[in-house]
């Protein structure tokens, strides 16, 4: 069905605990995984009418799909399965995922909507600089856009030069990227003398990583784009779970394949909409890899509040960050994305960054490193300790915390074509030397 032009929730919730029903009694039958989880939780498919019967649902987590690596969570035969993705994962197995064909055509309708409601259309020419392969960057734009009849060059990420010369020769309209390629992208044109007001480009589709409204203002002057933020995981699909339209504000998750909750991290309970928490999805249209009240770990608010745009559904916030991401620095809770606001609202500050954590006795103590702009000589004392300053006072006075900031060369904060590593947490190391002796 598609909800793009009908604007009525009533139809829409209706449609949603329609397919909710149908996906439960299917998980219980294929998957012994939800059979169990479900009979532990005392819930049996007939309970579950509506939407609104959600929270008797046991959650599932990452770890479960780790620990039934690769296909254990399938719902389908292998016979249905046409493609396989996995995410690399930084500890341990990585987390495989399926799709039937229907899938594909599921996820490639919702790339398109995606796209669509950014302003782009079929006489775009897209350049996908999201990396191909396992990884659903690539290949899940790629469906969506030549599904919706846009030229398509598969450049895949890296060669950063070349991604410049063929913006130029062929006229790239669209850029789709990580946020933090698309300034480094940026940052390499200036050093050729690229100027991007001498290109067609006017679009950027940028997401799989955290990044600030202060970042988006950053892009969309150095390249002189307008820039929109898209939000996925392969989990649950891949690119297209959410996407902002030409509005700008929020980004509206398709809940006619997605139903969302937000729930109290530390609880599990779910919470009135409009309070921050953790984002939950229960996929209701998807064969192989149906997942129920998926804890995403990703922080965020919905909004109900009617868009011009016209679509129906509930817009979520950027993402604020990541439950695993968030650091306790002396008793004061600290996103990443935080401290990033505050440095690119700062004059003379690189948007490069980093945070360096480690634990010093039961506490997190991290140190922010920043790179020195290419104008300040390294030799500058005086300005680069006004500059260190300027940035502990700018942090204190805005998080109430101290960092230890660390002002770096230029270009020493390793940049590239994929997700960039904000923070580089030793702690663990720290555990894993300990475990091991
Ligand atoms: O990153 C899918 C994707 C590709 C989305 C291209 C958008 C564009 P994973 O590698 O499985 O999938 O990582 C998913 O990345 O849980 C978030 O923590 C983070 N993430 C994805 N999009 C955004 C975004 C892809 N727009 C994880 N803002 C998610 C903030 C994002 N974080």
């Amino acid at each position: 069905m598609n909800y793009d032009l009908v604007g009525s929730r009533v139809e829409l919730e209706h449609l949603q605990s329609q397919r909710l029903v149908r996906t439960v009694a299917r998980v219980y039958q294929k998957v012994p995984f939800y059979r169990k989880a479900m009979d532990a939780a005392g819930v049996s498919p007939e309970d579950i009418r509506s939407i609104h019967d959600l929270p008797k649902l046991p959650f599932t987590r990452k770890s479960d799909l780790r620990d039934s690596y690769p296909f254990g969570l399938f719902a389908v035969d292998m016979k249905k399965v046409v493609r396989i993705h996995a995410s690399s994962g930084t500890t341990g197995r990585p987390t495989v995922v399926g799709y039937s064909r229907q899938d594909i055509e599921t996820w490639s309708e919702l790339m398109t909507r995606a796209l669509k409601y950014a302003g782009v259309g079929e006489d775009d020419v897209i350049q996908i600089a999201y990396g191909y392969g396992l990884f659903t960057g690539g290949l899940g734009m790629h469906y969506g856009a030549e599904k919706l009849g846009a030229s398509v060059i598969p450049i895949s990420g890296g060669n950063t030069q070349r991604q410049i010369q063929l913006m130029q020769d062929f006229e790239t309209t669209v850029l789709a990227c990580t946020p933090s390629y698309a300034l480094y992208i940026a940052e390499t044109m200036e050093k050729l003398g690229v100027d991007p007001k001498d290109l067609k480009l006017r679009v950027g589709i940028f997401g799989a990583e955290p990044w600030t409204e202060e970042m988006r203002q950053e892009i969309q002057e150095r390249l002189a784009i307008k820039a929109f933020d898209i939000y996925g995981l392969s989990e649950i699909m891949g690119p297209g779970v959410a996407c902002e339209c030409t509005n700008q504000d929020g980004l509206h998750l398709y809940e006619d394949h997605f139903i969302p909750e937000i729930i109290d991290p530390a609880t599990g309970e779910q919470l009135p909409l409009g309070e921050v928490g953790e984002l939950v999805i229960t996929t209701v249209t998807k064969e192989a890899l149906p997942l129920l009240r998926y804890r995403t770990g990703d922080i965020t608010v919905l909004n109900a509040e009617k868009c011009s745009c016209g679509l129906p559904f509930l817009r979520m916030s950027k993402v604020m960050g990541r439950t695993d991401d968030m650091l306790i620095i002396r008793g004061v809770n600290v996103f990443p994305s935080q401290i990033e606001a505050v440095l690119l609202g700062l004059e003379d500050v690189e948007p490069h960054y980093q945070l360096v954590v480690d634990r010093k006795g039961a506490l997190d103590d991290a140190e922010l490193w920043v790179e020195v702009p290419a104008h300040i000589s390294l030799d500058e004392v005086r300005r680069l300790e006004q500059l260190s300053k300027k940035i502990d006072h700018a942090i204190q006075s805005t998080l109430g915390i101290r960092l230890q900031v660390k002002l770096v060369e230029p270009k020493t904060i390793p940049r590239g074509a994929g997700k960039a590593q904000r923070v580089v947490d030793r702690r663990s190391l720290y555990k894993l030397q300990r475990e091991d002796g």
